[in-house]
């Protein structure tokens, strides 16, 4: 691959490696000095806690959505693009003769103190008691489950030495996890060298990151792994598959942080997987209202997509093949309770969710469900990814695909916000300081319920629209102590589609 692309990977690098690929590798925030001073941090850290230096590094990046939030677990494409804030971890492998056999995850940051696992494939994950290493674990866990999977030999475990780099903003809607957790798998495979295509990594990635407990959909790990510089791509489900989509030269996506966080591992019952739930939940009902039998319905029926052709022949009756016209007419805009839904299905919450204790988590918590309107958002945001790639391949003039592409945008928000209801005071705020600074487009990205938006800008007017998002929407918080002013950087700036995930070894 002859090192990264941006010349950026510095001359000592022996090896950029993925199975099928050879892109070029552009890092964290700056230049060739700033990815030689992560790599040289990292490896002294690591000799300092550890004794010894660290066999190779793996990288991989944090993203942002553009458009096509809360629809890949429902199977649904996707459109989002590596951002350059990553994570690396470097890894040491004990040998097999070693006594101590622990997973030893250490941080460059102090923030993050040491975290012990004994180095057993089969541990449980401690949910109740979240810790930053659970994600590292969740690589670990899945990396052997895969390779069982597969009837290779996976061997006596071994002690693993790791230290951890990342600079995604954590919380924010940007994947720090899926950064995280993709770098961790990689790595590991990488010590036991295991050589696998990137899509299967992404997969693999995907289930990974289920051990922590949210019922994610595959986004943000296959962004991570298949990422290629300079494209955001068009990602699609079952299997996964990336197109690259060449965005218009003349817009610019600013990502700005709404500085609310969302810990969507710790809050997963009420928000992230409460959705998958209801999704569900809908797509049972609406099976069953278009003739399936209900036991039919609560086995085969997973999600949104899988009744998606019922809804559209159904929709054909009355002259639109739109699954948002059936949801109309089928579902009921009141809420749903356990009971409502009990009499269509004829079987009980809990045993239809039976095999997932997570969503016995959710249906706990939950009063009652939004039906009508979480599959409204669904249907018609997988509709709006489309109309965004069709719009940017268009033959329309340059100022009319950025308008387009920023109004679907707009509405992606305001489906999320009103209808999935997965915005915030604050994120509401910042998008709509991003409209009225002259933005095409602004959007929550990422599971929202906190974290950043994305907003689409004319290149040209990008500098003075960050500086009036500092003055309209950051000086108050640093008047209040919230952040540091010499921090704005880190909050809101303007981002190019990055590189994916690679393996160096120096
Ligand atoms: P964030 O919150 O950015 O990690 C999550 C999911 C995605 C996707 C988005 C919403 C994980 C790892 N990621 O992203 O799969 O569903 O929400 O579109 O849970
Ligand atoms: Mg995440």
């Amino acid at each position: 691959c002859g090192g990264g692309g941006d010349g950026v990977v510095a001359a000592a690098v022996v090896m950029v490696v993925l199975n099928d690929s050879c892109a070029m590798v552009t890092f964290g925030g700056g230049g060739v000095e700033e990815a030689q001073l992560r790599f040289d941090n990292l490896k002294s850290k690591f000799v300092q806690v550890f004794g010894h230096p660290p066999h190779l590094y793996a990288r991989s990046p944090g993203r942002v959505n553009l458009i096509g939030e809360h629809i890949d677990y429902e199977g649904y494409s996707v459109l989002p693009m590596a951002i350059r804030q990553d994570t690396i971890v470097a890894i040491r492998k004990h040998d097999v003769g070693d006594s101590e056999k622990l997973l030893r995850i250490a941080n460059v940051s102090e923030k993050y103190s040491l975290c012990i696992y004994p180095a057993d494939p089969d541990q449980d994950i401690d949910l109740r008691n979240h810790k930053w290493g659970h994600y590292f674990l969740c690589g670990y866990k899945g990396y052997y489950e895969y390779v069982k999977s597969k009837g290779l030999n996976v061997g006596v475990p071994v002690g693993l030495d790791v230290m951890v780099d990342g600079i995604v903003p954590t919380g924010s809607g940007l994947s720090s996890s899926a950064a995280f957790v993709c770098s961790s798998t990689i790595a590991i495979m990488a010590a036991f060298d295991v050589n696998l295509p990137k899509k299967e990594v992404a997969q693999l990635t995907c289930e990974c990151e289920r051990h922590i407990g949210t019922q994610s959909g595959g986004m943000d790990q296959a962004i991570s792994v298949m990422a290629q510089s300079g494209f955001a791509e068009l990602i699609d489900f079952n299997p996964v598959r990336a197109t690259d989509v060449q965005l218009p030269a003349g817009g610019s996506f600013v990502i700005a942080n709404s500085l609310a966080e969302s810990q969507k591992a710790i809050t997963a019952a009420t928000n992230y997987n409460n959705r998958v739930v209801e999704c569900r939940l809908a797509a049972i009902v609406l099976g069953i209202k278009l003739g399936m039998k209900p036991q039919e319905a609560i086995s085969e029926v997973k999600t949104l997509s899988d009744v998606e052709g019922l809804c559209v022949s159904f929709s054909g009756n009355h002259g639109s093949s739109d699954p948002v016209i059936a949801v109309k007419e089928l579902l009921s805009e009141e809420l749903y309770t356990a009971d409502d839904i009990e009499k269509i299905t004829g079987e009980d919450l809990q045993s239809i969710f039976a095999n997932s204790p997570t969503s016995l988590d959710v249906l706990k918590a939950a009063k009652h469900f939004k039906l009508f309107q979480r599959a409204s958002h669904v249907y018609s945001e997988a509709k709006r990814v489309h109309a965004f790639k069709d719009t940017v391949s268009s033959n329309l003039s340059e100022e009319d695909i950025l308008r387009n592409l920023g109004n679907l945008m707009n509405e992606s928000h305001n489906s999320c916000s009103i209808l999935y209801e997965c915005s915030c005071p604050e994120l509401e705020e910042l998008v709509k300081v991003c409209r009225d600074n002259g933005a095409l487009g602004a959007r929550l990205t990422g599971a929202g319920w906190g974290g950043c938006a994305v907003a689409l800008v004319k290149e040209s007017i990008v500098p003075q629209f960050i500086l009036n998002l500092k003055e309209q929407f950051y000086q108050s918080r640093i008047d209040k102590g919230v952040i540091n002013k010499n921090d704005l950087g880190l909050y809101v700036f303007a981002s190019k589609p990055s590189s994916g995930a690679a393996i160096f070894k120096f």
